[in-house]
């Protein structure tokens, strides 16, 4: 078990990206599910992560918050596959990426077009289509970005996987489970080769939550 225990909430794509690493580096660790969009959630969080959100990587008496950094410390604490490139150029992007990802990507792709246009609506919840279009609006800029990223090859090439990768991946399943969201991928083929080989993952397939094989299918 090497003393690992995991804070998060099963339709969290920070906590997937995260699971996605264990599963990666093939850790074992326990689970503690908390979902922080509830009162109960909040209250568990205090004294774990001062902002209130998941996931929390505790490591016996250590405790972690901030994805990027969990990554960098499931990577760099245990033993390979190493999830980080070799080079300065490549670490760099993985480093990109995952900045993008936080910074541009998670609030339109995620919290404007998946939670509008699929999440609120499978749990009966109102959801505003103007946000998705906002969301689908601002996407195109983000998908660009990581389209040319992706295109250069040095991360995100489908074959050697990241922390990046990682990070990544489950937005873009959430976000593409949208048709319009899906078609906006699909039009960047660099990007969409990667998430093609991305969902033939282990790592992808065992932590995506069941809802999205329900909704969307597997491919
Ligand atoms: N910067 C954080 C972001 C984590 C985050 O936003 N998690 C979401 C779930 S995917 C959350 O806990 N949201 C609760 C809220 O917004 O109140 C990280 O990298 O871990």
């Amino acid at each position: 078990m090497k003393g690992l225990a995991l804070i998060g909430f099963e339709h969290s794509v920070y906590t997937r990206a995260v699971r996605m690493a264990l599963h990666e580096k093939d850790l074992a660790y326990d689970y503690d599910e908390v979902d922080p969009f509830t009162p109960a959630g909040q209250a568990a969080l205090v004294g774990m992560h001062p902002f209130g959100r998941v996931p929390v990587l505790r490591h016996y008496a250590f405790v972690l918050y901030e994805t990027a950094a969990i990554l960098g410390y499931l990577d760099d604490g245990f033993d390979a596959p190493p999830l980080w490139p070799k080079g300065a150029k490549a670490r760099a992007r993985v480093i990109q990426v995952e900045g993008i990802v936080d910074s541009y990507l998670y609030q339109p792709l995620v919290r404007q077009v998946f939670s509008h246009g699929i999440y609120l609506p499978h749990l009966g919840e109102s959801a505003d289509p103007e946000t998705v279009a906002a969301g689908l609006a601002a996407s195109g800029t983000v998908l660009d970005a990581l389209e040319e990223i992706a295109g250069a090859g040095l991360v995100l090439n489908g074959r050697d996987i990241t922390r990046a990768d990682c990070h990544l991946a489950p937005m873009i399943d959430y976000f593409a489970a949208l048709p319009e969201a899906r078609a906006l991928l699909e039009a960047r083929p660099a990007l969409a080769h990667w998430f093609g080989s991305m969902a033939e993952r282990g790592s992808f397939a065992q932590t995506r939550p069941d809802f999205m094989d329900r909704l969307v299918g597997t491919d």
